[in-house]
Order: structure tokens, then sequence, then C-alpha cells
């Protein structure tokens, strides 16, 4: 019996004509099924009666090395058959390791013979797999079921695309951060910046220094129980992440917002007595002590464990918001830092006001403010480093949506999905063109936020908005034919148990999307 192939042609016709930049053309974009978000870079639908029938006893044919990106594919068809497909010779789906499609491209071709899936690399794959995952017809009653033909060759805008969550403010477990984790990767993001400490809370263990998590990561905002990682606890995220092609980047805050390590070790303060834990949300008020010898074995610890736990290129520094230090004694600290980093063989990474400290070859920084004038910015630019887009009026996801939105700050505005999408990170900057730009990355902070849930109603749907911004080309993006395509994916979030705000920019159909 065919199912759904209407739903299906249509919605893959009217992703063709989106590609192509050619909106407001009438198409009824309002269809649910397949709508493809982040949109790839072409997508061409195959001839009429160009078909696959999909049956749910369905063999996946992959190489070995792809072992891992088939078990994906087979959990993702089971999840719309209700069966769960066999690995084996001459399947009906293939997964291919050829050259051709670029380091984290892939070709997708649907038709009667069956599904070709090829790749440079298995993270091609995987994104591949991402995308066929949005394809597959949701029918459960085993049967078999129809998937339009179709020629997609994509690849991604930017190198980085991210998100980041402060388990600092609030700590999450890590069966929330793996949640998060599976969230980003079905919009191939490929960057998890954890933001591990701050004022409130050090949320991981470092060998030789017991207090950082026994006082550090006692407390909360709010005074809750806080909580902390283990280093097997981070390895396992590690691993999760490096599972779905996610690359963790670390965040340990200094020389500011240190208040935690501060209250845990008396010898990092300047007057050698340690301050109280902390749970307000002011900032600005905390710093190590820039000079002293205690607060250098510290750092070189500290940097030097992290970058041990961590397999990925990058650790990063924080360097934000220090209102208690001179100039000179921040940009020493930065470089001292920094070259902790490149010490332990990593890149260092790190908010944008430490373009004003030298910064060593293969650093990175990342822009957030939003009202000031981006010198530290363009000063890193014009020493040669790479940037990561994070500005707050646009990809901060605890900024409310509305004056409704039950959690979230707005000290950056009001974000809605719009304000998330339509931009163009190469025009962002002045001085800071297409080939500066490393990617984009959108930060979830928690000073408001104390479960998955609201986490999930914050980051749905901006970070999938997000997700495109990173990856899809400039010229294919439209905001009203991305609001179209998104609403399709409401149906996917329902059985997923995703919060998300039902904002009232995307239409969502006739159904509520909250229904569940
Ligand atoms: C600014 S962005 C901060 C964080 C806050 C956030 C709240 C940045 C580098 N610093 O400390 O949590 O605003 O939106």
């Amino acid at each position: 019996m065919v199912k759904r192939w209407s739903t299906v042609r249509l919605t893959l016709a009217a992703v063709l004509v989106w590609a192509g930049g050619m909106t407001g053309c009438g198409a009824d974009v309002r269809v649910e099924g397949a709508a493809l978000v982040p949109l790839p870079a072409s997508v061409v639908p195959a001839a009429e009666g160009e078909d696959f029938t999909l049956e749910p006893a369905v063999v996946i044919t992959a190489p070995g090395e792809a072992a891992g990106v088939a078990e994906h594919l087979a959990l993702a068809v089971q999840e719309a058959t209700g069966q769960r497909p066999q690995a084996g010779p001459d399947g009906a789906i293939r997964l291919a390791l050829t050259p051709g499609a670029g380091a984290e491209g892939y070709e997708l071709v649907v038709g009667p013979d069956g599904v070709d899936l090829r790749a440079e690399t298995t993270a091609g794959l995987f994104y591949g797999v991402q995308t066929l995952r949005q394809l597959l017809p949701q029918a459960r009653d085993g049967g078999p079921s129809r998937m339009a033909g179709v020629r997609i060759t994509d690849r991604p805008r930017f190198a980085w695309r991210g998100a980041m969550l402060d388990v600092a403010r609030h700590f999450r477990p890590v069966a929330d951060v793996k949640r998060y984790l599976d969230l980003m990767a079905a919009y191939k993001l490929n960057v998890l910046h954890l933001h591990l400490t701050d004022d409130q809370g050090w949320r991981l263990a470092i060998a030789g220094r017991p207090e950082l998590t026994r006082i550090g990561g006692s407390t909360q905002v709010g005074g809750g129980p806080g909580g902390f990682y283990t280093a097997d606890d981070y390895r396992e995220l590690v691993k999760y992440a490096s599972d779905r092609f996610i690359d963790i980047v670390p965040e340990i805050d200094m020389p500011g917002h240190t208040n935690a390590a501060l209250a845990s070790y008396a010898e990092l303060n300047c007057d050698g007595r340690a301050r109280e834990p902390y749970t307000g949300i002011e900032v600005g008020f905390s710093t190590l002590c820039v000079g002293s010898a205690a607060t250098d074995r510290f750092v070189s610890d500290v940097i030097a464990e992290v970058a041990r736990l961590t397999p990925g290129d990058y650790v990063h520094i924080g360097g934000d918001e220090v209102r208690e230090l001179s100039e000179a004694d921040y940009t020493r600290f930065v470089e001292r830092a920094q070259e902790l980093v490149v010490r332990a063989g990593k890149r260092m990474v790190a908010w944008q006001e430490v373009g004003k400290a030298r910064l060593a070859p293969g650093s990175v920084v990342q822009y957030w403010q939003t009202r000031e004038e981006p010198d530290d910015v363009v000063n890193a630019v014009r020493q040669g480093a790479k940037v990561v887009l994070s500005p707050a009026s646009r990809v901060y996801l605890d900024m409310k949506y509305d004056s409704d939105s039950r959690v979230g700050q707005q000290w950056a505005g009001l974000v809605e999905v719009e304000d998330s999408y339509d931009w163009d990170p190469a025009a962002l900057l002045p001085g800071v063109g297409e080939a500066a730009v490393l990617g984009v990355e959108a930060p979830l902070w928690t000073e408001t936020v104390t479960n998955i849930d609201d986490l999930e109603y914050l980051a749905f749907p901006r970070l999938p908005a997000v997700a495109e911004v990173a990856w899809t080309p400039q010229k294919s993006r439209d905001f009203e034919v991305f609001a179209s395509r998104l609403a399709g994916h409401a149906e996917m979030w329902r059985r997923w148990g995703v919060d998300f705000h039902e904002s009232p920019q995307i239409p969502w159909g006739t159904t509520d999307p909250l229904t569940r």
C-alpha cells in the first residue's frame, strides 16, 4: 500500500523550489511529512514514478568503518517502520565511502533501485543519514511505504556548527547532556561547548584539586544542590558526542567568573581568604589573583587535566567580563593561559575580549556582544584569528522569545525564531568576512533554566534555525520557506517528547503542535 506519496512528493518539489531561491511562488509548503532542516546545498527530485518502496524488512549495506553510522540509520528506520532492519550485503539501502563529496559532504540518491548514500568520510555519511532520517515516511503498520526519488548533494557552509550548554549556573546530569547531543546531531551540529565553570559552580573533577568539586560544585543559582562530572562522566560524554560526530569543547572560564574556584581554594585569592559560595546571577565581580605562583600552578594543572581528558582540538578559557583587573593584568593572564593550552597540544578558544591580547596562530575568538563596538574581534582577526559568531541578539538561546516566555532573560532583547534565522554570518561584523568566520554557535546560559523541559523549550525551534544558518548556503535561505519546512518538524519533536515554543512566526498547520 502506498502511503503519503503525494505529501512527500509535494514537499520535495517545494524544497527544490526553495533551494532555487524562488520564494513566494504559491506552493503549499505547509504539508506534513518530509521537510529538510538544514536545507541541503542541492535537492533535485527525480522524474515522476522514480520512487523507492521501503519494505519494513529492508537490508542496510555498509562498509565496516561505517558500522556505527549504519546503526544510527537502523534506529531511524526502525522508528519509521516499527521493524528493525537487517545488516548484510546487497541491501536496498547502501552506504559507501568514496572520494568526491568533501570532508563533511555526502550524496544521497533515492530511486527505484534503492537508496545510495556516498561520502568521503564517516562524518559525511552520518550527515547523510540525518537527511535520510527526515525523508523516511513514518508508517508503523508493518506494510511497505514509498519514498519519492531524489538526488541530494550537500556539504556544510561552516566548519564550526555549535551549541553551548551552561552547566555551571544550573547543573545538568549526564543523561540530559546526552539528550541535547541527540537533538544537536539531528540537525548536523558538530560542536558542543560545555561551559563547565562559573561563579556559581565548578562542574568537572580535576585530579589533585578535590575541593573544586566538593565546595565549588556543591551549589548553583538559587542555592540548589549543584553537582559535577567525574572524569569518567566526562569521558562518557566525549564518547557519546564523538559517536555523533560532535566535538566537546570544554570551557574553564578564567580569570573572571571564578567565584566557585575562589571559594574552594583560599590561595587563589590575592587576600588569601576563601570566598563564600555564590548563588546569585550578577557577573564581573570575581577574579583569580593574577601573577601569583598559586594561580599559575592552578591554571597549569587545570588546563593540563582538561586537555588530557579532551580528544578534540580546542580548550576554551573564557576570558569574558572581567571588571576587576587592569588591561595589562588581563592580557598577561590570557597570554599565559594560551601558552599553557598550546603546550598541552590544543588551540585556545576564548570570548571576544581576548582580542586585546597577543594571539597565537590557530587561536579562535567567540563574538557575543550586541551593542559594543567589535574592536576586540577586529583586532583578533587582524592577528589571523578565526571567529565563532554568537551574537546575543540573534543566537543566545537563553533570551526570551517574547514577553510571555516562561523562562529566559532579555538583556539582549527578545529573540524570536526569525531573529535567530535571518542574518548572514559573513555580513554581521565589518572587517569579519566569510573567510574569517569559522562558524556559528548558539549558547544556552542557564541562570533561569532548572530542568530539561525548559532547556528544550528555549532551544526549539531556535536551535534548528541556527543549525541552518551554519549549514546552508546563504543564497538558499529565506525565512518564510524555512518556517514552512520547520513546521513539518513539530510531529517529530512530539514523537521525541521535545518541549518547544509554539512560535507565532511558524505556520504550524491546523493541528495544535503542542497536542501530544
Ligand atoms: C553574558 S556571554 C555572559 C554570561 C551570562 C549571559 C547571560 C558571556 C561571555 N557572558 O556570563 O550567563 O550573558 O545571557
